[in-house]
């Protein structure tokens, strides 16, 4: 995997450290990254995740979610993220109980130049704001921060998952959760409620519902939700005329995870044309399902404005460049066999992940990479086979125009190894890499030069 650091110098003062990834799914490759709220401010797609980490003894609860602070990230092509850094931490919070370690789900919105970031937690003053969730609120002039919190909880507001929505007119209002899912109108200074709170009573009664997140497209409001209708979460969504509902339950947006990470939670922007989910998933921990990794997929509408199911991929979203390192292992598909994925180093996880290739003719597609119009002259290849590897690299379709072959050494560890390119094709192309015998071969990531 790839991760660039660069440093910003200001006169003689260490300002921040950025830590930017060349990413597919997940999203963020460093650190785990839960309940992504997504916004686009400008040109940029802004991702507000929670942040979890591994409770330890008497550093939160063991087995638990725990969370001490959230970082911002940020892309302008949905490839390539920043971390923009920790904006909010448990102990810099006037009300907050400061090792609370329970940051759960945030969220962020812009009204008139100013950025309102919204976090559950509990409160060390439970005389004044009584046990379990309150939610608090962040002011910012940039969407990155600095954002200095407000010195009390959301009054008349109890529970987990704040989600902001503006709509047309300006009214602003707020959901959250706690067993059902609530919202109510905001004051224009976005810190107080303006309407009683709603039960939006008419979503299914079995099962727990949370995570809301509010979206209008055509005069519809997309009232989206994760909910428990069999044993773990998926995202669903109902609609209606106005924000506060009636509503219809209408469908599902993404099943249940096929591996059993219990919870989902959810985000939908669209941006530059097209809709995208935001989700996650315990990628990087497949054997604890409270340390989770952000996603992202496309998002399309059927004719009748109902949303097509999401099937969640690896490959995610955006152009790869095809001068970075190419993580394959993120594929679009795979052969049926011969073909598989595994991690790096089971013992450091955010390594990620390699391709297996065991037969010949066992492949993996990768698309939309981007090769622009200036040729490349080379092929670069980490990958590992004792026995020595033989891997094709094509264009186009699997009987495409080929661009090269690679030989692997034989070698008991990764090797990098480079080859002139056959042929050059310019432009967006999906990517195929083939095994070309039968030697058990490993492959981390392609780029071409
Ligand atoms: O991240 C902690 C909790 O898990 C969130 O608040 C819920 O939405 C669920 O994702």
């Amino acid at each position: 995997m790839k991760q660039l650091n660069i440093i910003i110098l200001g006169t003689s003062l260490l300002l921040s450290v950025f830590n930017v990834t060349e990413a597919q799914n997940p999203i963020v490759r460093n650190q785990y990254s839960a309940d992504p709220s997504a916004r686009v401010f400008g040109d940029r797609v802004y991702v507000y995740p929670s942040h979890d980490i591994l409770a330890t003894e008497g550093k939160g609860r063991l087995g638990w979610f725990c969370m001490e602070d959230y970082h911002v990230f940020s892309s302008d092509n949905l490839t390539e993220w920043t971390d923009h850094g920790m904006i909010i931490s448990q102990n810099k919070v006037p009300w907050v109980k400061p090792d609370s370690y329970s940051m759960w789900a945030p969220d962020c919105i812009e009204r008139n130049g100013k950025y309102y970031f919204y976090f559950p937690t509990s409160a060390k003053d439970t005389t004044a704001y009584g046990r379990g969730f309150r939610i608090g609120v962040a002011v910012a002039d940039k969407p990155t921060g600095p954002f200095i919190p407000e010195a009390a909880p959301l009054k008349d507001v109890r529970g987990i998952d704040p989600n902001v929505f503006i709509d047309k007119d300006g009214q602003a209002y707020l959901f959250w959760s706690q067993g059902n899912i609530y919202g109510a109108k905001l004051k224009s200074n976005m810190l107080e409620l303006d309407s009683e709170v709603k039960t939006l009573g008419e979503l299914p009664v079995k099962g727990l519902k949370e995570g809301p997140y509010m979206f209008e497209r055509n005069g519809t409001y997309y009232l989206t939700y994760p909910h428990v209708e069999n044993k773990i979460e998926r995202l669903e969504y109902a609609t209606g005329d106005s924000p506060l509902g009636p509503f219809k339950v209408t469908g599902v947006i993404m099943d249940e995870s096929p591996t059993g990470c219990w919870t989902n939670h959810h985000s939908v922007i669209e941006f530059k044309n097209q809709w995208y989910l935001f989700y996650h998933h315990n990628d990087y921990s497949p054997k604890f399902d409270k340390a989770r990794s952000i996603r992202a997929d496309s998002l399309f509408f059927n004719a009748d404005g109902t949303i097509k199911k999401v099937i969640p991929t690896f490959r995610g979203i955006g152009l790869t460049k095809a001068s970075t390192e190419i993580q394959v292992d993120r594929y679009t598909m795979i052969s049926d066999k011969g073909a598989s994925v595994a991690f790096i180093d089971t013992l450091n996880k955010f390594q990620g992940w390699k391709i297996l290739f065991t037969n010949a003719e066992a492949w993996t597609q990768y698309n939309s990479v981007d090769f622009g119009q200036k040729p490349f002259k080379k092929i670069t290849v980490r990958a590992n086979s004792q026995a020595g590897g033989m891997l094709q690299i094509r264009v186009g379709n699997i009987n495409g125009t080929v661009l090269g072959q690679v030989n692997i050494p034989k070698s008991a560890d990764m090797k990098i190894v480079t080859v002139p390119l056959l042929k050059y094709k310019n432009g967006i192309q999906d990517l195929f890499i083939i095994s070309k015998n039968d030697q058990p071969c490993e492959v981390d990531w392609i780029k071409f030069e």
